[in-house]
C-alpha cells in the first residue's frame, strides 16, 4: 500500500465541504490512517512549502494557508500517490477536470481547496511535519 498525504485547504474548511471533500476519497478507495484539524504556525509552514521558498507567490501562499484552520489526512492505497493526483485534479481549479476535487470545490489558483503530495519523498516529508511533530 502506497502511503500519501491530503491536505483540505482553510477555504474548504471554511466553506463547510470537508465532509464531502473526505467522502470521495473513501468512495474512490482510499483507505484513511489518521486525520488532524490544525492550523499551521508560519514557521511549520514555511518548512511544508520550501520546496516554493524562492517563488513569487510564496509569502502570499504562506498567508493564506496559516489564515485559518486545515486538515490533515494520511491515506493509503495502490498507487495512490498518482491517482489521488488524478482526484485532485490541476492546480489551477480553472484547468481542472469536471469531477475533480478541485473543479467542484476550488476557488482560485491560491484557493485551490486542496493540498496532495507529487512524490513518495514529499508524501514521507508532508506526512511527518503534520504528524510527526506533536
Ligand atoms: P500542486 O502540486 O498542484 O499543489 O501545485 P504546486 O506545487 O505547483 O503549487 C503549490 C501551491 O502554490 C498551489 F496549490 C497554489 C499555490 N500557487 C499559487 O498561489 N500561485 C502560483 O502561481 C502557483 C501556485
Amino acid at each position: 500500500m502506497e502511503k500519501t498525504f491530503l491536505m483540505i485547504k482553510p477555504e474548504a474548511v471554511q466553506a463547510g465541504n470537508q465532509g464531502l471533500i473526505i467522502d470521495l476519497l473513501l468512495r474512490n478507495g482510499f483507505a484513511i490512517s489518521a486525520m488532524k484539524q490544525f492550523s499551521f504556525t508560519g514557521e511549520r509552514a514555511g518548512r511544508f512549502y520550501a520546496m516554493h521558498k524562492d517563488k513569487p507567490f510564496f509569502k502570499d501562499l504562506i498567508s493564506y494557508i496559516t489564515s485559518g484552520d486545515v486538515i490533515g489526512i494520511a491515506l493509503e492505497k495502490e498507487d495512490g500517490i498518482r491517482l489521488l493526483r488524478v482526484l485532485v485534479g490541476a492546480t489551477n481549479p480553472a484547468d481542472a477536470d469536471p469531477g475533480t476535487v478541485r473543479y467542484m470545490y476550488g476557488t482560485d489558483l491560491q484557493r485551490n481547496a486542496v493540498h496532495a503530495s507529487d512524490s513518495p519523498e514529499s508524501a514521507e516529508k508532508e506526512l511527518a511535519i503534520v504528524f510527526g511533530e506533536d
